[in-house]
């Protein structure tokens, strides 16, 4: 079916035929034990839309059993060419059914349709970049004298738990699995409860592609019923976890008896440094994506404008005008801005406003829930600028996950650099000024995983992502991103008689 023909399939029926049903574990699609479902919600118009399986324990360790099994031969001894082969076959599928994954993406997610379409260009673009990798895991030697030889290889790591969120549902699923693959892992997802769909799609794709049944499975259900069994099952040898912060705290806690190693990625409240001298033009259209996109739901979104004194009049003018001119609506009729993803995160958004509002911020734009357009009663928010009663203030130091941009400004280069700073969270910094020495000194003293210069969101694939601080520990994407999946094992032999 054309992408035009799925859409309006979608949003007459508020349904998509054909949609995965159980979990994927060995292979193939199966119930769970309990024979237990549960619902997933079109955040667009608030309702209910297909039914997909509630794991528990015994699915999370057929599917772990299936992974082990897996990791025997199969996967891990398969010539590193011919996994690379398998791989770059799965970016391949991935973008024949681009169209019909990204709907599925959208009506599960919120997120409006185009941004779905990148989301699942960028998963194809992913296992294309560590289908290339696979066979240059390569070690080293090491020069020990004329008596001894010493060598590494680079082994894989095991079998690997991807607990994987509800905001870039097969973003997130396809950067963590591709490199474990890649280095000759087995893999165990559990896509968040809100949005199954596309991780079940993407183990399909890859079994159609050629992976061996068992190497990649995928169990559904809620975090504490499907997602704590999974992180604390002896059987799993890396933990890969991106969410919230109380909950990575609880994974790292039940990772600890095991001695199981992981990365967590823990969202943040990221600041967008804007000098006076900067393209206003390009900051503007940076700030708007940076906060505005998939409703502020990213984790390294640019939540926090952090603007010099003499420019912030000008700005904040025309960026109010840029965002009262968003529409709202069903993220499948591609609007301005789309739903946020549930009842629950709309109800905190509002929670988080309402209560600094009450503390004195004061709201330059938005603050409230809205509209969505013709199709029901979906989850809305205002795209939002708020300037707090004081850089300490709950607005600006949590993270909101939402359309909510906050506003402090600077008179010097140090006190931007103490307000970039000024968080527990250390994801992402963007940085807007003319002053290419400037801009260097900050990327130097910001501390967070990465920074943009006059871009938000630059780079792909290639560069490494993750959080210091409470945003947590470890790199994905790019060559980092494979040694989470890989360990060094050194050999040293005596070769003198
Ligand atoms: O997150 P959780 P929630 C932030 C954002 C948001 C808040 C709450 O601020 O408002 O978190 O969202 C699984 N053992 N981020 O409640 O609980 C769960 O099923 C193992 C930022 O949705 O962290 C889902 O698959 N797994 C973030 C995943 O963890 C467990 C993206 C994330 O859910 C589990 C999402 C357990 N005990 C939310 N409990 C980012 N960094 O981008 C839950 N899960």
């Amino acid at each position: 079916a054309s992408l035009d023909a799925l859409v309006q399939e979608a949003l007459t029926t508020g349904r998509i035929a054909g949609l995965p049903g159980g979990h994927f574990v060995d292979g193939r699609f199966q119930p769970s034990h309990s024979g237990a479902r549960m619902d997933s919600f079109d955040p667009g118009r608030g309702t209910a839309f297909a039914s997909f399986a509630a794991g528990d324990t015994a699915d999370v360790d057929a599917a772990v059993e299936a992974g082990r099994r897996a990791l025997k031969g199969r996967w891990r001894d398969l010539k590193p060419a011919e996994r690379g082969r398998i791989l770059q076959r799965a970016a391949a599928l991935i973008g024949e059914n681009a169209e019909r994954l990204a709907v599925v993406e959208s009506l599960d997610s919120g997120k409006k349709l185009v941004e779905a379409l990148g989301d699942v260009r960028g998963a194809a673009r992913t296992f294309e970049y560590y289908a290339g990798a696979c066979d240059k895991l390569h070690g080293d030697t090491m020069p020990l004298g004329r008596d001894h030889f010493g060598m590494t290889v680079h082994e894989p790591v095991g079998v690997t738990a991807h607990i994987i969120p509800w905001n870039y549902p097969i973003s997130t699923t396809a950067r963590g699995l591709a490199p474990a693959l890649a280095a000759g892992c087995a893999v165990v997802a559990k896509p968040a409860e809100q949005t199954p769909f596309t991780a079940l799609m993407l183990a399909d794709i890859l079994h159609q592609a050629g992976l061996p049944d068992g190497v990649c499975n995928v169990v559904t259900g809620t975090g504490r019923e499907a997602g704590a069994p999974l992180v604390s099952h002896t059987g799993i040898d890396q933990i890969t976890f991106t969410g919230s912060v109380a909950t990575g705290i609880g994974v790292m806690q039940a990772a600890a008896p095991n001695v199981t190693q992981l990365v967590l990625e823990l969202g943040g409240k990221s600041p967008v440094v804007v000098f006076a001298d900067c393209n206003i033009e390009a900051a503007l259209s940076g700030m708007m994506e940076a906060i505005y996109e998939n409703a502020g739901q990213i984790c390294s979104a640019g939540s926090r404008l952090v603007i010099e004194k003499s420019l912030s009049e000008t700005f904040l003018a025309h960026l109010t005008e840029r965002v009262c001119a968003l529409t709202l609506g069903h993220g499948l009729t591609n609007p301005g801005m789309g739903p946020v993803n549930s009842a629950a995160q709309l109800a905190k958004i509002e929670g988080m406003v309402a209560s600094a509002v009450e503390r004195g911020a004061k709201l330059h734009t938005g603050g409230a829930r809205a509209e969505g357009g013709a199709l029901g009663q979906g989850w809305f928010y205002q795209p939002t600028i708020i300037e707090p009663s004081s850089s300490s203030d709950a607005i600006v130091q949590e993270e909101v996950f939402g359309p909510v941009l906050t506003v402090q400004p600077f008179e010097s280069e140090e006190e931007a650099l103490a307000l970039a700073n000024g968080t527990s969270y250390g994801l992402v910094a963007g940085i807007y000024t003319a002053d290419f020495g400037r801009a260097h000194r900050l990327a130097r003293d910001i501390d967070a995983g990465q920074v943009f210069i006059n871009e938000y969101f630059a780079g792909g694939i290639e560069m490494p992502f993750g959080g210091n601080r409470k945003s947590g520990f470890g790199r994905e994407k790019g060559l980092d991103g494979l040694k989470n999946y890989t360990r060094v094992k050194s050999i040293a032999a005596r070769i003198s008689g």
